[in-house]
């Protein structure tokens, strides 16, 4: 028998309606990863609104079917009871409880089980496009924090990594006491429309740039600004930044590379609810008429 390759541990941390779209990503992920087998880490607190507890279980028990037929893992954490460590952090443009979510993922050294020592945290508006072993195999050595290189299409300047995608050295993390020195210094800075990306501008790249590693810009891009970039090119598509469109949010088919995100959805649990969303959308759209033809399209190509 053959080795069984180390599984590729992947975090996904938001508020646990995002779950579904979570799913997705993590399907494109697992569908490029060649047979390797993947952990999922779903890190949730429900701070933003309130979210019965049927319906969490319901969403979970989908996550867990959209994952049967892959060699594929998922574990929940309700990190609600560590939101006090993260007091006094950047509020940014998006008000108190939605803010806070931006820096869940943060937790991950204290909330994950201990062997799992490195850990690629992804948005949950994202496709994967290449195979993220590649990216997690690579040798982090001191370094504690792997990200795209900047792109120039940044909101703070052409110097700034966007945080939708990170590979997390846990295991130094931990050693080091890395969070709590992040967030003491977090709790420190001057008032940021920006949050945990601001952060890790402030602390890494400004104070600790030896601490990070910067890997290909392919690994976060935006694909609307980033028309130079043949799709097949990109590594990791994440829908948002400048005229960017939700691909499940998408009527009128203007989002670039959004169809990849369509092609995962469909091997997940929860794309009537996609659909459904998406029809329900299109009512209130002015070019619905558009916006059937279009979705009809993308379920026929
Ligand atoms: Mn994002």
């Amino acid at each position: 028998m053959p080795k069984k390759q180390k599984p590729i541990n992947i975090l996904f941390a938001a508020t646990s309606d995002y779950l579904p779209y979570a799913i997705v990503t993590a399907r494109s992920a697992i569908e490029r990863a060649n047979g390797r087998p993947v952990n999922i880490h779903f890190m949730y607190a429900d701070i933003v609104k309130p979210i019965p507890d049927q319906v969490r279980e319901c969403c979970f028990e989908m996550a867990r079917r959209s994952l049967d037929d892959v060699d594929a893992t998922i574990n929940f954490y309700d990190i609600s009871d560590k939101m006090f460590l993260l007091e006094g952090q950047n509020v940014g443009m998006w008000g108190q409880a939605i803010s806070m979510t931006h820096y869940f993922y943060l937790l991950s050294p204290l909330v994950l089980p201990k062997d799992v020592d490195k850990v690629i945290y992804l948005d949950t508006d994202m496709i994967v496009n290449c195979d993220l072993g590649v990216a997690y195999d690579t040798k982090m050595s001191s370094h504690l924090i792997a990200m795209g290189a900047p792109r120039g299409v940044e909101e703070m300047g052409d110097d700034v990594s966007n945080s939708g995608f990170s590979v997390l050295n846990l295991k130094m993390w931990r050693a080091e006491n890395t969070l709590d020195t992040l967030l003491a210094f977090g709790r420190a800075l001057p008032r940021a429309r920006f949050c945990d990306q601001y952060l890790l501008h402030e602390y890494f790249k400004k104070n600790h740039v030896d601490r990070m590693m910067f890997l290909a810009p392919e690994y976060n891009l935006f694909p609307q600004c980033a028309m130079h970039v043949a799709l097949q090119d990109i590594k990791i598509l994440h829908f948002t930044g400048y005229g960017a469109f939700k691909p499940w949010q998408d009527v009128c088919g203007r989002q670039r590379g959004a169809h990849l995100w369509w092609r995962s959805a469909r091997h997940t649990e929860f794309y009537e609810k996609f659909i459904m969303d998406m029809v329900a959308v299109g009512y209130k759209s002015k070019s619905q008429h558009h916006s059937f033809w279009w979705h009809l399209v993308r379920m026929k190509f």
